[in-house]
């Protein structure tokens, strides 16, 4: 693993800079630590590993003494703290993985740093804190941070089959499994916990959330020792273990003849499968479900509601603590095009609105950002905030589904951020979709983020190098949404590829850019779809245009667009909050990004930008295409000061974007040329 796309962030490459060099190493000849749980020790081997990796010594671990000791590891109640100045009221009020990261001298006015968790988990999340700024070249003479995650549930869903495909995976095979069974290659699974620990994130469930014939099995004994193995692994980086079920687990596993959420031989049979869970692996998160969506088995068929279906799962996880997760990706995919009444960006909404406040405290609705499905440009789903009794986790994908596929670039931060951003109203100005998942808009006891995963076997985990950004940024928001793209963008340039400043500006630049450009090539204005069905890469305007999935974009030769209006639409932009729903709604005030989502408008209809729809679309399509060419002449810059693997890696990819970005421009360009018969105001060639 000295393969440096490997190592992604957490490289710790030698510090080259003699005087920094010195000054860092001055702390470490000593490391004294309090306390003794796998978590703890954990800190310390990524402390001691890191150290001896940037600063070639390998500092002594004292376990129990900390007088010798210049780094101190423990949590409030082991360590004395108020010989270090430090009052354990300021503990009081730190959530449970906060942590305080102190430079400071003890009694004898010796300067130690101080890494104090609440509990363990803040002593990792200090560790890699620290190791953080090192790699930064940062001071940490004065260091004085207290902090601590603004959410509670920081997740991460691998969508892995057990025959080790991966269903959205674009970087190899699974990690985590091998025909039919679990991977042997633990140290490969244990680096991956460290790479999510080190962003901050605290669970992770481990297979897809379609549940097939074999999966439904790793609930029984002939996988319960395996996913104990690998619940074991992540528990040591503060990471808690979750399962995807199959609803219909009663019947497959245990024989009944009904999987009805009321019947008692069910709710039985649940209790006693979650008991013996719990044997194995006694703090085991819990159960993600997918069920009655895309044609998984679910309560429907019973004549139950969603609640009915979760309460039964989440009755029988309660007295060991556990969280049940129920996805609310659940729409009509059986639609006709013809049928204009129907919408699939209302199912969410009209789906679990009406029976808010019928879950039990443990139960977690998750809700994907977008109404539709992960599309480069989409609102923000109005089921985010309308949940006042329910808790709900914000649901983002880190695997490029629809934005490129780890082919072209697509940096996502900037559409999280954007998500993260946007007010709801759901309790007047001010109620953004980041206090929503953090759970202070409704006092939730259980909330957060979660997405699925983007990596597989490939040796740098992403397939492209870039892609690992949105893992690594993933983790840095879900920790704390405030941060700004900047300082996550910086963060993990510096940390995989060092500090040559064109480097940083180069990668920076292709990565700011990147989203708007895959946006321009590709759907515009926020309309979505046109990929090719099945896989979905590359452009496919009609596709999806007469499919039974509720994916339109009702183009003709007149116009384009979906009419989502309450007046002559489908009533969609009613699920907002106002002043958000006339916002949408009105031509007027709609942002030009989003208006084909909302609006069904002529070719000429000029937008806010002065430009009209048809004109738009040909410029950012050319524009999109020329943005690709320049990130390749900003790449080939840093042949020879990059690691000469990852810079072909990225390069490989770049031209496999040129191409996709070329055929998406002439594709889309041709189609609207052809369908609306007006042409180019800059004479470009259309196909
Ligand atoms: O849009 C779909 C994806 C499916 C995925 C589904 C979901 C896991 O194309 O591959 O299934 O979303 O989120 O459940």
């Amino acid at each position: 693993n000295n393969v440096k796309g490997y190592r992604a962030w957490l490289q710790y490459s030698k510090i080259e800079d003699k005087r920094m060099d010195e000054e860092y190493r001055s702390w470490f000849s000593a490391i004294g630590v309090a306390g003794d749980t796998s978590i703890t020790n954990s800190a310390i081997k990524e402390l001691s590993d890191g150290i001896e990796s940037m600063l070639d010594v390998a500092p002594t671990v004292n376990v129990d003494s900390l007088q010798t000791a210049s780094i101190i590891l423990g949590t409030y109640q082991d360590i004395w703290i108020e010989d270090y100045g430090m009052s354990p009221e300021l503990f009081g009020d730190l959530n449970n993985e906060g942590y305080v990261l102190k430079t400071t001298p003890n009694d004898n006015g010796e300067k130690k740093i101080l890494l104090i968790g609440k509990t363990d988990k803040g002593i990792l999340y200090a560790t890699y804190h620290l190791l953080r700024l090192i790699q930064s070249r940062k001071p940490i003479h004065s260091l004085d941070i207290v902090d601590a995650p603004k959410n509670q549930f920081r997740m991460m869903n691998q969508w892995d089959n057990i025959d080790g495909t991966i269903e959205r995976g674009y970087s190899g095979k699974s990690i985590f499994y091998y025909e039919n069974d679990f991977s042997e290659d633990l140290e490969r699974i244990k680096d991956y916990a460290r790479l999510l620990s080190s962003t901050g994130l605290n669970a992770i469930s481990i297979n897809n959330v379609n549940v097939w014939d074999v999966e439904t099995n790793l609930i029984s004994k002939q996988y319960l020792p395996k996913v104990e193995r690998v619940a074991n692994i992540f528990r040591a980086y503060g990471i808690t273990l979750f399962l995807s079920i199959n609803y219909a687990s009663p019947i497959a596993l245990g024989n009944l003849d009904t999987a009805d959420p009321l019947d008692e031989k069910v709710r039985a049979w649940w209790k006693k499968k979650v008991e013996e869970i719990y044997q194995y692996i006694p703090d085991f998160g819990g159960f993600i479900v997918k069920a009655d969506s895309e044609n998984r088995p679910g309560p429907f068929s019973y004549d139950r509601d969603h609640a009915d279906g979760a309460n039964v799962l989440a009755e029988a996880l309660k007295p060991f603590n556990g969280i049940l997760i129920w996805r609310c990706f659940v729409y009509n995919n059986l639609q006709d095009w013809r049928d204009r009444s129907t919408d699939r960006a209302r199912a969410a909404y009209d789906n679990f609105k009406p029976i808010d406040g019928q879950f039990l405290d443990n139960v977690i609705l998750q809700i994907k950002n977008g109404p539709m499905d992960f599309q480069v440009r989409e609102p923000v789903s109005p089921l985010l905030g309308a949940l006042k009794k329910t808790n709900q986790l914000l649901e983002l994908q880190v695997a490029q589904e629809y934005t490129g596929q780890q082919k072209d670039v697509c940096y996502l931060i900037p559409q999280w951020k954007e998500i993260l951003d946007f007010d709801t109203y759901a309790k007047g100005e001010g109620t953004k979709i980041k206090n929503i998942a953090g759970g202070t808009t409704y006092n939730n006891s259980n909330s957060g983020i979660a997405a699925v995963s983007n990596i597989g076997n490939d040796i740098n985990w992403t397939g492209n190098t870039l892609a690992q950004a949105n893992l690594y940024g993933f983790g840095r928001l879900t920790w704390n949404p405030d941060l700004t793209t900047e300082e996550i963008t910086r963060d993990w340039i510096h940390l995989t590829f060092g500090h040559d400043p064109l480097v940083v500006e180069n990668i920076e630049y292709i990565l700011l850019n990147s989203w708007k450009t895959y946006e321009n090539y590709t759907v515009p204005l926020g309309i979505g779809w046109m990929v090719n069905p099945g896989h979905h890469y590359g452009p496919n305007i009609d596709g999806y245009e007469y499919s039974a999935w509720g994916t339109y974009h009702f183009a003709d030769r007149d116009g384009i667009g979906v009419d989502r209006t309450v007046e002559t639409g489908t009533g969609y932009t009613s699920q907002y909050f106002p002043p958000n729903v006339e916002w949408y709604n009105s031509l007027d005030s709609c942002p030009d990004e989003l208006l084909l989502f909302f609006h069904h408008v002529p070719y000429t209809h000029v937008l806010k930008s002065g430009e009209t729809v048809i004109q738009h679309i040909y410029n950012t399509h050319f524009k999109g295409v020329e943005e690709v060419e320049d990130f390749i002449y900003k790449w080939d810059k840093l042949v020879g000061s990059i690691d000469n693997r990852i810079f072909e890696n990225v390069k490989e990819r770049l031209y496999l974007q040129l191409k996709n970005a070329t055929d998406w421009r002439d594709k889309i360009n041709t189609y609207f040329y052809r369908k609306s018969g007006i042409s180019d105001n800059k004479n470009r060639t259309i196909y």
